[in-house]
C-alpha cells in the first residue's frame, strides 16, 4: 500500500535574497580546501551573465552571497568549474584513474568526514541542517515553496476484472541519488545550487526521509556510492526492513546501482550482477553496470510466479549511442537468461534505471518496440541527448562484434543453443528480396513486450515530464518498464507477449521543467537529487 498519494517537491525560497547578481563573487577567495573542483573564478568566467544562453525561460536566479548573511562570508557560490568533458565526450579521466594526491586531497574533503551512526540516520529529520548553514533571524522570512506531485490511481480500471483472482499487488521505486564524487566533478552543473545543500551530509537524510516516506517494497537506486552505500545507505535501509543487493561500477569507479526489497513481500531467488566492461572488446570499455534480480512474492504458501527487477545505468556520453546499446543488448541477454521459465515464456519484468537517453529516441523506441532498424543511423543520435550528430560515424552492422556472444535478438548464442525450438529462434524470413535482407541484418529485436509507466508529455499541456534537471538539461532519462498484462492500460496494442503480465495500478506524477525550476532546480534544500524518484505500483495476478 502506497503510505502517501501526494510528494512535494521544493525548496526554499528567501524573501531577501537579490537576483541583481548571478554568479556574483567577491574577491579574496581562498582556494577552496575542501570542495573539490572549487578554484578562484578565472578571467574568462562569465560574471553577470548566463552561461548557457540557449537554456530558456527557466533558467533558475541565483541569490547573491551579499543578501545571505548567514552564508560565511569567505564562501563562494558554486563556480563553473572547468567543461568535464574531453573532446569525445567523454567523462572526465581523473574518474577513471585517480592519483595519489588527489586521493589525499579528497580525504581532506568534507564529504569524506566521519560519517553520522547509521542509527541517527534510521528516522532522518524532515530538514537536515547543513554544517555551514548558520540559521538567523532571515530564516523566518523563508517562504517554503512547493510543486506537488500527485498519486495518479489506475486502480479502477481494473477493478472489475481482476478483484474476482488473487492479487499481489507491490510498488517499485527507481530513483537516481546523485553520488557525491559525481556531483563534486560536474560541479558546473549545480551552479544554481545553494553549496549547502550540496554537501552530503546535508543530501543524505533528505534521501533517506524520501525512501521511508515512499515505503517502496522494490527500490531499484542508480549512482550509490559505495563507501555510503556500505556505511549508512545499506545499514539505514536494513532497519527500514529491506535486503540490499548492490553491484559497483567496475575498475575503480565509486559508485553503482543497488536494488533493495521489502524482506516481508519477497524471497530473494537470484541475483545477477552485470558488467559491461569487456578487456577484449574495445566497444566495451566503460565501466557502466547492471543488476538483475529474481524475486518471489511471499504472499502465499506454494509456488508463486517470480518477478525480475533489473536495475542500470547506462553510459552518459551522448554520442556513443554505440556503446548504449550493446550495454542494453547486454543487460537483456542476462534478462532472458535470468527470467525464462522452463517452457520458454518468461515471468514478468521490471526494468529500472537511468538510461541516458530522452524519450523517442531510438534507444528508447528498441526498448518499448522490441525493434530498432539503424542502418544509416549515426551513433550520436541512438540517445537523442543531441541536437547536431552531422559528420558523426554511423552505426556498424552488426554494431558489436561477435565475440561478445549475444546475437542481434539480444539473447546469449549458448542459450538459443541449449533451448532449440523455444521462443527465441530466428524470425522468419518470408520475403527474398536483398532489401529486406539488408533491414533484417540490421535490426536489433528484443523478446519482451515492455511498456513504461510513464507517459512523457502531459496530456493536458503537451509539455514534456521531466526526470533529471540541472543547469544544463532538464529532460527524461530515467524510466520504468514492464511487462504488461494483456489487460493492462498502457499495453501496446498488438504486441506479442510470451509472458506473464503486471498491471499498472497507480505511478507518482513526475514535473514540467517550469514546475522544477520554480523551487529553484534540483538538487535544492528538500529535494536532493539532480533527479526525482519514479514511482509506480503493480499488480501481480497469482
Ligand atoms: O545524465 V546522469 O549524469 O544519468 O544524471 O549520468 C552521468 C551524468 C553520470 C555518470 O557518468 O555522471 C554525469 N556532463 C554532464 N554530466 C556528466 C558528465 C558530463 N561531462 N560526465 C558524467 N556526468
Amino acid at each position: 500500500m502506497l503510505p502517501r498519494h501526494l510528494q512535494t517537491v521544493g525548496g526554499r525560497y528567501f524573501a531577501r535574497a537579490s537576483y541583481s547578481q548571478p554568479f556574483c563573487m567577491s574577491g579574496n577567495l581562498p582556494r577552496d580546501p575542501w570542495w573539490t573542483g572549487c578554484y578562484r573564478p578565472s578571467s574568462s568566467f562569465p560574471v553577470n551573465s548566463w552561461p548557457y544562453p540557449s537554456f530558456g525561460p527557466f533558467r533558475p536566479s541565483l541569490p547573491s552571497s551579499q543578501t545571505l548573511p548567514w552564508f560565511p562570508a569567505q564562501s563562494s557560490w558554486l563556480h563553473l568549474s572547468n567543461f568535464n568533458m574531453d573532446a569525445k565526450g567523454d567523462e572526465p579521466f581523473r574518474k577513471r584513474k585517480k592519483s595519489v594526491d588527489e586521493d589525499e586531497y579528497r580525504h581532506k574533503s568534507w564529504s569524506k568526514r566521519p560519517y553520522p551512526p547509521a542509527s541517527d540516520l534510521r528516522v532522518p529529520p524532515m530538514h537536515g541542517t547543513p554544517e555551514a548553514f548558520v540559521p538567523t533571524s532571515t530564516q523566518t522570512e523563508a517562504k517554503a515553496l512547493e510543486v506537488k506531485r500527485t498519486w495518479e490511481d489506475f486502480s479502477h480500471h481494473y477493478h472489475e476484472e481482476t478483484s474476482s483472482k488473487e492479487n499481489f499487488d507491490f510498488t517499485v521505486m527507481s530513483y537516481n541519488i546523485l553520488s557525491q564524487e559525481l556531483l563534486e566533478d560536474n560541479s558546473s552543473l549545480y551552479s544554481h545550487c545553494r553549496r549547502p545543500y550540496l554537501f552530503w551530509n546535508y543530501r543524505l537524510p533528505n534521501i533517506l526521509r524520501e525512501l521511508q516516506e515512499m515505503n517502496a517494497d522494490i527500490l531499484c537506486l542508480q549512482e550509490v556510492q559505495e563507501d555510503h552505500y556500505q556505511e549508512q545507505i545499506k545499514p539505514s535501509l536494513e532497519a527500514l526492513g529491506y535486503i540490499c543487493e548492490y553491484k559497483a561500477r567496475t575498475r575503480d569507479k565509486p559508485d553503482g546501482c543497488a536494488i533493495c526489497f521489502r524482506s516481508d513481500k519477497f524471497n530473494l531467488k537470484l541475483v545477477k550482477p552485470v558488467e559491461y566492461f569487456r578487456r577484449n572488446i574495445p566497444l566495451l570499455d566503460r565501466d557502466n553496470i547492471g543488476l538483475v534480480l529474481m524475486l518471489q512474492p511471499k504472499s502465499r504458501g506454494g509456488e508463486n510466479p517470480m518477478i525480475c527487477v533489473a536495475n542500470t545505468h547506462l553510459l552518459f556520453n551522448p554520442r556513443r549511442g554505440d556503446i548504449k546499446l550493446t550495454q542494453l543488448a547486454i543487460l537483456l541477454a542476462e534478462i532472458t537468461q535470468a527470467a525464462q521459465k522452463q517452457d520458454g515464456r518468461f515471468y514478468p519484468i521490471v526494468l529500472c534505471g537511468d538510461f541516458n537517453s530522452v524519450p523517442g529516441s531510438p534507444l528508447h523506441r528498441f526498448i518499448k518496440e522490441g525493434m530498432l532498424y539503424y542502418e544509416g543511423m549515426t551513433i550520436g543520435k541512438v540517445s537523442g541527448q543531441e541536437k547536431y550528430y552531422r559528420g558523426q560515424r554511423i552505426l556498424s552492422i552488426p554494431i558489436w562484434p561477435r565475440s561478445l556472444g549475444i546475437n542481434q535478438r539480444c539473447v546469449y548464442e549458448s542459450q538459443e543453443k541449449e533451448q532449440p525450438g523455444n521462443n527465441l529462434e530466428e524470425p522468419l524470413k518470408t520475403e527474398q528480396a536483398s532489401e529486406y535482407d539488408n533491414r533484417v541484418d540490421s535490426r536489433l529485436q528484443h523478446h519482451f513486450s515492455l511498456s513504461s509507466v510513464y507517459s512523457h508529455y502531459f496530456p493536458d499541456t503537451g509539455m514534456p515530464e521531466i526526470t533529471t534537471c540541472h543547469s544544463k538539461s532538464a529532460v527524461t532519462v530515467d524510466y520504468i518498464f514492464y511487462s504488461a498484462a494483456n489487460n493492462d492500460i498502457f499495453r501496446h496494442p498488438g504486441s506479442d507477449v510470451h509472458c506473464h503480465g503486471l498491471q499498472l495500478l497507480g505511478r507518482l506524477s513526475l514535473l514540467t521543467e517550469k514546475d522544477l525550476w520554480s523551487v529553484n532546480g534540483l538538487p535544492n534544500e528538500t529535494n536532493s537529487s539532480d533527479h526525482l524518484s519514479l514511482l509506480a505500483k503493480f499488480r501481480l495476478q497469482l
